[in-house]
């Protein structure tokens, strides 16, 4: 167990190694996205521009609510099992969390961990991160805590790993794998288990499951999904000066059962009209713009795609109303596949 410690490293904002351009966190790329997504049909935009601050508070609350399952079982999934992921992970492991939100999860590892090396959150929202790096930094004495602020969808610079460092692991919780479409998963996986070479990949999976349990979950009865959902509208609003009105605008989200996912849009309420940067676009009423997709796997289905990816599966944890999983993945090395 880590105790009390001192300040978490400045956020590191880190370049995309093939393009030499700073990751879309920033604005540039936001509204090159928004008019890329306006302009064409059917519209749809990165549910990546869902996490400003504000999205990210609003996805902390989803975190809570009753209809929403996936954290607090993933929670008790990773407590649960958190000695026997520890063994796996080895002494001295280092930890890579992709997207990393409010690093609640990883207190979980931490605690369980034999002399964690050094942990590198990787999130999209800089000031969100940052918070959350140095009350994690207050907490673990003798712990690194690198964070990086960084578009984890694009490839990455990681800083080398520490001398006599143990096995660098990824950690991808929360089932933000099923935002992906099957192709950028499966890229993603491919990519990750490429920087990870000897090490392994802890992965949180959202099972299929009744839709009905997943509808519930993704239209909370206290609005805060939909609320989520319409910040992306407030969020272009205030950093690109579109006229977007949110209340012109409905949360919509529903299970494609045959495609095994939660779509969410956001359905326009009249005809209306928005400008971004001198260029107006038609919105006709009933037309949407789509915002994130949310897969949901079988544990056979995620396995074919990791050892697709290049992984070698190990260990899965599922609750015992099947509702989530947790796997652990090896990256074997380069050259070393099966
Ligand atoms: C971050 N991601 C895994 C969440 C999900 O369930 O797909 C985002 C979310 N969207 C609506 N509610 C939660």
């Amino acid at each position: 167990m880590l105790t009390r410690g001192t300040k978490a490293a400045p956020a590191e904002r880190v370049l995309d190694s093939q393009c030499g351009e700073e990751f879309a966190a920033g604005s540039s790329a936001f509204a090159r996205d928004v008019a890329a997504a306006l302009a064409k049909r059917p519209r749809s935009i990165s549910p990546k521009y869902f996490y400003d601050a504000r999205g990210s508070r609003l996805f902390e609350r989803i975190c809570e609510l009753p209809e929403y399952y996936p954290t607090r079982t993933e929670l008790a999934l990773l407590a649960a099992h958190a000695g026997e992921i520890a063994a796996l992970m080895g002494p001295r492991a280092e930890i890579v969390e992709f997207g990393a939100g409010s690093l609640r999860k990883v207190r979980r590892l931490l605690d369980a961990m034999k002399q964690p090396a050094r942990y590198l959150p990787i999130d999209i929202s800089g000031e969100h991160l940052s918070d959350a790096a140095a009350a994690l930094q207050r907490d673990y004495l003798g712990l690194e805590v690198r964070p990086v602020v960084a578009d984890y969808t694009q490839r990455l610079l990681l800083p080398a790993p520490l001398p006599h460092a143990g096995r660098r692991i990824g950690f991808f919780p929360g089932s933000t794998i099923g935002n992906f479409t099957p192709a950028q998963a499966l890229q993603f996986l491919t990519m990750t288990r490429r920087s990870l070479g000897g090490g392994a990949l802890l992965l949180g999976v959202d099972l299929v499951k009744d839709p009905a349990v997943l509808h519930a979950a993704y239209n909370d009865s206290q609005g805060i999904t939909a609320a989520f959902n319409l910040n992306l509208l407030v969020r272009a609003n205030r950093e690109l000066g579109t006229d977007f009105d949110p209340e012109q605008f409905a949360h919509c989200a529903f299970y494609n059962a045959p495609l095994r996912r939660i779509e969410m849009h956001l359905v326009s309420r009249r005809r209306q009209e928005v400008a971004l940067a001198g260029q107006v676009f038609d919105i006709d009423e009933g037309e949407t713009l789509h915002t994130e997709y949310s897969h949901k796997f079988t544990v056979d289905g995620l396995h074919e795609m990791a050892r697709r990816a290049g992984f070698r599966p190990g260990p899965v944890w599922i609750d015992e109303q099947r509702l989530f999983s947790v796997h652990w993945l090896e990256a074997p090395r380069e050259g070393d596949q099966a």
